[in-house]
């Protein structure tokens, strides 16, 4: 009685002053260590969520904390008003890493996004000479880069637009993995870029055609329009490369980082370019209150750091492959779930829900029950991704809890 009061005092307290813009799994989180969640009741969980991918490194990562005590003690936020001594470090050394002439750092990764239109588009009317205010972006459908206004404009599901009209004009929306519509709308001169997920997330992994990315690249090379490349969710070690373009070799001309980027620890998105396309922008053009604080700079390096030392791309590739391979031999023999997909620890499985609409749903909740969390997307796909410092061990147990669960369903 008393474990189930405690569960229901969170559940209410947040009813009651919070907004209802989720609809949580109901369980109550206390604690995240590595790839474990324990919640109020000291039930273990393994997360095969990761926040999204956020949480890439582990919850709790030792070595990001490390970094974030140290700085949290010193300096957190000078604003940009002022130079500080961490952004800099920070900044050579994440544009070494992706190969950028220069970065600008912003908090969560739908501001990444709005930076990155933003740059497109003064690149567009400055550098491509695009007539002013016509400067056009195209997105694909079942894309998903974030809440705000100019976000859900270019989204082609209700749940993400419906009643926050009007929308941000200049946009052209075509199907994903869809390369004759592409270059339809790239032949418009005022197309000034195409933003695009090299695997689509909340659509529910949707991997597209291999050769995909680098039509992309080579067509927006020859429109002379920019790439784009939103790997808020793909990037970082998530797919099995430490892009997901990378499979490819499809270098976007603007890199857009988010979540795990700062291993969960505190919100930080970074915006990759070289220096035709960053330098459009100007001083006193663009920025935020909190973007490169020089604690989120010492976070970030400290969690970029360990997706290298760790070889968690490395591990993801391979646990990736294994993950897929397991449950592909079921696949082969249930009757409930079509198919799984996905590269890396970026999977997810799509479930036959013309019997029960909410049959994903009960799945997740079942999987809880059983101390694996998950949660479905678009009704009938649950999406599994563990964070990247899972082991072999550890995955294989996980995968006896998804399949004894998903067996449980079966007719
Ligand atoms: C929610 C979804 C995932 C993203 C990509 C940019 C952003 C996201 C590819 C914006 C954010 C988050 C948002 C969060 C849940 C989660 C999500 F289900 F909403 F769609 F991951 F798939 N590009 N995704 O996935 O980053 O501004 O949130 O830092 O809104 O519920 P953000």
């Amino acid at each position: 009685m008393k474990s189930s009061l405690n569960s229901k005092f969170f559940f209410d307290v947040e009813h009651k002053y919070g907004a209802h813009n989720y609809k949580p799994l109901p369980v109550v989180l206390s604690r995240g260590e590595g790839i474990y969640l324990w919640d109020i009741h000291s039930k273990k969980y393994f997360d095969f969520l990761s926040a999204y991918s956020a949480v890439n490194q582990g919850h709790c990562n030792p070595k990001i904390l490390e970094a974030l005590n140290i700085q949290a003690k010193k300096l957190t936020l000078t604003s940009r008003a002022f130079y500080n001594d961490v952004l800099g470090d920070y900044e050579k050394y994440i544009t070494n890493i992706f190969k950028y002439d220069k970065v600008l750092p912003m908090n969560t990764g739908v501001e990444g996004g709005e930076t990155a239109i933003k740059l497109a588009r003064k690149w567009g009317y400055l550098i491509k000479k695009i007539p002013k205010n016509k400067a056009r972006v195209v997105f694909a459908t079942g894309n998903f880069w974030g809440r705000t206004l100019a976000a859900i404009s270019s989204s082609d599901d209700p749940f993400s637009y419906s009643d926050f009209g009007p929308y941000m004009p200049g946009y052209d929306i075509i199907p994903y993995n869809d390369l004759n519509s592409l270059e339809e709308k790239l032949k418009n001169p005022e197309t000034t870029a195409f933003m695009v997920e090299p695997i689509q997330g909340e659509a529910g992994v949707i991997v597209p055609d291999d050769g995909y990315l680098a039509s992309v690249r080579s067509l927006c090379t020859k429109y002379n329009v920019l790439f784009i490349a939103d790997e808020v969710q793909t990037g970082l070690g998530r797919t099995g490369k430490m892009l997901a373009t990378d499979y490819e070799k499809a270098r976007p001309d603007i890199l857009i980082l988010g979540k795990a980027l700062s291993g969960g620890v505190i919100p930080a998105s970074a915006v990759l370019a070289d220096d035709e396309i960053m330098l459009c922008i100007k001083p006193g053009e663009h920025g935020s209150t909190f973007g490169g604080n020089p604690l989120a700079s010492s976070v970030c390096h400290a969690a970029l750091k360990v997706i290298i030392d760790e070889k968690l791309s490395e591990n993801s590739y391979l646990l990736g492959k294994r993950f897929r391979k397991s449950l592909n031999s079921y696949v082969d023999k249930s009757s409930i779930v079509l198919k799984i997909r996905g590269k890396g620890l970026l999977n997810a499985i799509e479930i036959d829900n013309s019997s029960d609409k909410e049959i994903a749903w009960k799945i997740c909740l079942e999987l809880k029950n059983n101390g694996l969390l998950a949660k479905p997307t678009h009704g009938n796909i649950i999406r599994f991704a563990p964070p990247l410092v899972i082991t072999e061990k550890q995955l294989d147990q996980c995968v006896g809890i998804i399949i004894h669960t998903l067996e449980t369903f079966e007719p």
